[in-house]
């Protein structure tokens, strides 16, 4: 396609997971919303300025290669052709279980199916993306229940229900453009339930505003399922016919009664029964939740327990729906094409020898290797103790994202090979000894998923900067300069193609249709309408018991650390911060402080304080904010993870949400 002539090119936003469509003026770089779905003529002020970061004086323009603290410009073949000898050279000498991938949330459906082929065809299951520290928790604990780990219902969904509980997840600044959504069904009628550890922007919405001591979200859940269950208004048709393991939940929650879920939830058993009340008794509702649920030590039971309640009340189908936001614009799809260290494409088990084996018969092998890969929050003890050598990064900043960033640092140094592939040079760039330039979202096409399965086009409007190249073609130039077959793409809808054939709901399907639509929703908009994907068709109950933090606060470090997001700044900040509308828009790093805590320390509104945990300290300005006594919350965009815990729960995800932390006034 020409993009010299002036057009309005839709392309999809490059941020969060809802999954707006941008309309890009390709003359001014102007950017207005599409007015069909899902966005439906609305963006947030990330989406309305999404092209500001792609045009900063910043954008990586060429390869290059570190020489001493430095780095110097290269060649794209001799940046590749030195990058696969040493890939070769290692696998050589340690074998393939030494190189590691983490693919990347914010690049397209195409360019993540092309990093876990090589991965996989390398020989190594170490492959895997942003959703270990995001929602691998909602995964894992949908997959065991429902059968897949999915958000159940379409966002239109939403609109229809009579009650949304809305829990650990602040929609009006992380996906804002939802809230259209949840504000419809508010006009509807419906209730809406916020439940989080300090009053947020979306509990301002709220009919019902639960403030819970963080770390005790199992409580609650199983709290208000006493009360639901205590007073019959669970679906008992429902639970006959289409679930398994009732009688254990019923015993499961009897001790969790509302007076004892109050000592340790801090929320009044008398509000405790008026949402179990106001949920139940709707008769349609959905969960939404977020961070605040996954990101404990306790994320896949805190999910589980979520998951209890829709069940007990049959809110599933055309009654309700679970909806576990998906963060990035591209995590979703991520996960689809197989960027999970556990998974195939699709969410299929390595297990799966039928369908393994057809994936290798499409790239012209015998087999794949069947062993679990690592977590990526893995790697770093896995490099620290000189397991793994080479890492290979595209599209993720570990050095800002993971947890206890001091130690993913020194971890960073240690490596043989690190090759990041980014925009920016970013934090954990700067480790690198090879950069690679990839081209932005709008300087390349294809197609996006988000949190709905909406699988979504998106169309060049902008030529690459300088050197730059779209990430799948550097992946082909790789691939082919590691000696691997089937890498002969000429054009990314050639990989479509490809990907569409793993999936039966695709097969049939065209990449044109794709483009001319507004997507293509898989397996179906709306799920487990007459049975679950469990094998036997029944949902399964699974009973949790209250799990505490792993770090609980003590007399030398007596507060609670969690860590939220703002409105303006996304992640790691490698993009919005170099936005300059959005940067005007939030100022210096902060922490959130109650009033309570600022008294007692002496802390005043502007003062900079230092907040310190067992592995590290910062100095912000402190904000005094509505956040309960004994809590304090750092926008994790501001190098939160200097001090945050790298526990990791059942899923991999650390436990981001919860440090045991002091705090301080600088003198
Ligand atoms: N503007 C903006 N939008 C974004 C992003 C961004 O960085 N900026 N990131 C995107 C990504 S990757 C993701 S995953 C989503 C995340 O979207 P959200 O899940 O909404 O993000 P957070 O603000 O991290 O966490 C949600 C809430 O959890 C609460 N919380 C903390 N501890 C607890 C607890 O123990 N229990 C309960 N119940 N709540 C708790 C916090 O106070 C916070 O309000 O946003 C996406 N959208
Ligand atoms: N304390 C704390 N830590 C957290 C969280 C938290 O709530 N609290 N949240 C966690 C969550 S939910 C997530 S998802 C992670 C996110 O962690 P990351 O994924 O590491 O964060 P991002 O800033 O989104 O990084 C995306 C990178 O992709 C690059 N990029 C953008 N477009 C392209 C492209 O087209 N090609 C290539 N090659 N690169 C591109 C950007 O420049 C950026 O460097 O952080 C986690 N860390
Ligand atoms: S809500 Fe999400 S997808 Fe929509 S414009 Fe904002 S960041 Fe982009
Ligand atoms: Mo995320």
């Amino acid at each position: 396609m020409s993009i010299g002539v002036r057009m309005s090119v839709k392309v999809v936003c490059p941020y969060c997971g809802f999954g707006c469509n941008l309309l890009v003026d390709t003359i001014t770089k102007k950017v207005r919303p599409y007015r069909g779905e899902p966005n439906r003529g609305k963006l947030c002020p990330k989406g309305l300025f999404a092209l500001e970061h792609v045009y900063s004086k910043d954008r990586l323009r060429y390869p290059l290669k570190r020489e001493g603290s430095d780095f110097k410009r290269i060649s794209w073949e001799r940046a590749i052709s030195e990058i696969a000898e040493k890939i070769r050279e290692i696998i050589e000498n340690y074998g393939p279980s030494s190189i590691a991938f983490i693919a990347s949330s914010k690049i397209t459906n195409e360019e993540n199916y092309l990093l876990q082929k090589i991965a996989r065809l390398l020989g190594t299951n170490n492959i895997d993306n942003c959703a270990r520290l995001c929602h691998e928790s909602s995964v894992h604990a949908l997959k065991l229940t429902l059968g897949a780990g999915i958000q159940t219902n379409p966002y239109s969904d939403l609109e229809k229900f009579k009650a949304l509980m809305i829990w650990g997840y602040n929609p009006a600044e992380t996906h804002p453009v939802v809230m259209q959504y949840i504000m419809n069904a508010k006009k509807n009628g419906a209730k809406i339930i916020v439940v989080d550890v300090r009053e947020t922007t979306t509990m301002k919405f709220g009919d019902y505003k639960v403030i819970i001591r963080p770390g005790t979200d199992i409580t609650l859940a199983n709290a208000i399922m006493n009360v639901i269950i205590e007073n019959r208004w669970y679906n008992k048709d429902f639970i006959e016919k289409r679930t398994v393991g009732f009688s254990e939940i019923r015993m499961g929650v009897k001790k969790y009664t509302p007076e004892y879920a109050e000592k340790i939830t801090g929320v009044p058993a008398r509000l405790i029964k008026e949402i179990a009340e106001a949920f139940a008794k709707a008769g349609s509702g959905a969960i939404l939740w977020g961070m605040g649920v996954t990101q404990q030590i306790a994320g896949v039971e805190n999910v589980l327990a979520l998951i209890n309640i829709a069940l007990l009340l049959g809110y599933f189908g055309e009654k309700g729906g679970l909806y576990p936001m998906r963060g990035q614009n591209n995590v979703q799809g991520a996960a689809y094409m197989g960027t999970l260290s556990e998974f195939l494409p699709g969410y299929v088990p390595l297990s799966d020898s039928e369908f393994r084996k057809k994936v290798a018969k499409l790239w012209g092998v015998e087999d794949l290797p069947t062993e679990r890969g690592l977590y990526l929050t893995e790697y770093w003890d896995a490099i620290l103790n000189g397991d793994l050598k080479v890492l290979y990064i595209v599209g993720e900043n570990p050095a800002i994202s993971d947890a206890n960033v001091l130690k993913v640092r020194k971890a960073l140094t240690k490596l043989e090979l690190l090759v990041v592939q980014d925009i920016f040079l970013t934090r954990t760039a700067r480790y690198a000894h090879y950069v690679l330039p990839a081209a932005a979202f709008c300087e390349k096409e294809g197609s996006y998923m988000n949190s709905e399965r909406r699988i979504q086009w998106s169309h060049k409007a902008c030529e690459p900067l300088g050197e730059s190249k779209p990430d799948w073609e550097i992946l082909t130039m790789l691939a082919n300069a590691l000696g691997l077959r089937g890498f002969n793409y000429k054009r990314v809808e050639e990989i479509t193609e490809e990907y569409f054939k793993l999936f039966p709901e695709l097969e049939n399907r065209s990449v044109e249709e794709l483009k001319n639509s507004e997507g293509i929703v898989i397996p179906s908009p709306r799920l487990y309408t007459d049975r679950f994907l469990t094998p036997g068709g029944r949902a399964r109950f699974i009973s949790v018991e209250q799990i505490m933090p792993w770090e609980e606060p003590n007399g030398e470090y007596p507060l609670i650390l969690t860590t939220v997001r703002l409105i303006t700044h996304y992640n790691t900040g490698e993009m919005t911060m170099r936005s300059p509308s959005l940067t005007k828009m939030i100022g210096e790093p902060f922490v959130l402080i109650s009033r309570e805590d600022a008294q007692e320390y002496g802390i005043k509104e502007g003062d900079y304080v230092v907040v310190e945990t067992r592995r590290g300290n910062l100095t912000l300005k402190a904000k005094i904010s509505n956040i309960q006594r004994g809590v304090i919350a750092i926008p994790f965009h501001f190098e939160a993870n200097v001090l945050t815990n790298d526990a990791l729960n059942k899923a991999g995800t650390p436990e981001l949400k919860f440090s045991a932390a002091r705090i301080r006034k600088v003198s």
